[in-house]
């Protein structure tokens, strides 16, 4: 199967990292695309940035679908914690698209009776917490946690930021009472093992569950709903820079 492996902010070395992360658990016969959008935010650290970040996976979704010289791809997987543009997403394929936030809810949900969220920027965390209501994990996520890293020096984390990013884990675990840590940055997916170890509980990677919970789905012959909210977007003219984004007459 092909698996597009979105990372909607425009950092080439973290959407190599985060396509390590995913071929390292993805199956032998899954073919993993990694993409980026031609525009937009070096890293997503906040609505305006996710405000681009999401024409950005819709751009690089459209591309995938339409250029008739590669199959579409079978499965896509959003990569970046606040699942920008996830909906939008779904309108314009069959195919089953997962966020890496509602991925790694529903696995830490299934691994303990609560969990907590590790996110980068303070700033960001309203931004998972309100994915949590959304999805309705409010009664097993029992905190969101900043760390103030930046997601760019996620890049090359050394040992302060891992460091860091282990004391506030551990911090959470008792201060929430939770049995389970969500990694909330694709660009965290390196440091799940080395988390893991540390911790002695489930860290979970948002970017590995994901791609195994496409895989699932596809292989199940199950794809996105084309009944109601998620049917294909209705034919519209955009103007300006959007131009190529409007949807054409059926
Ligand atoms: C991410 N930003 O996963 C989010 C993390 C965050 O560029 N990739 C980003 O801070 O919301």
């Amino acid at each position: 199967m092909k698996l597009l492996l979105i990372n909607p902010n425009t950092s080439s070395p973290m959407t190599h990292a985060i396509a390590q992360g995913a071929k390292a658990v993805a199956a032998p016969t899954t073919e993993i695309v990694a993409v980026q959008p031609s525009f937009g935010p070096l890293s997503i650290e906040g609505h305006y940035d996710e405000a681009f970040a999401a024409a950005g996976v819709a751009e690089q979704l459209r591309l995938a679908q339409e250029s008739g010289a590669n199959p579409a791809p079978d499965a896509v997987v959003i990569a970046c914690f606040g699942d920008p543009g996830l909906e939008a997403a779904r309108e314009i394929t069959r195919a089953p698209v997962l966020g890496i936030a509602e991925a790694g809810f529903h696995a830490a949900s299934m691994l303990a009776t609560g969990f907590s969220v590790v996110t980068t920027m303070t700033r960001t965390c309203i931004i998972a917490e309100r994915l949590v209501q959304r999805y309705g994990f409010e009664h097993q996520c029992r905190g969101v946690h900043g760390t103030d890293i930046a997601v760019l020096d996620l890049e090359d984390a050394g040992s302060t930021v891992i460091d860091q990013i282990e004391q506030t884990a551990r911090e959470a675990l008792s201060r929430d009472r939770s049995g389970a840590i969500v990694l909330g940055c694709a660009g965290m997916t390196t440091l799940c093992q080395t988390l893991t170890e540390r911790l002695g509980v489930p860290v979970i990677d948002g970017v590995a569950v994901a791609v195994k919970f496409a895989e699932a789905l596809a292989a199940l012959g199950l794809g996105t709903s084309k009944h109601g909210d998620y049917a294909t977007p209705l034919p519209k003219v955009y103007t300006g820079w959007a131009s190529p984004f409007g949807w054409p007459k059926r």
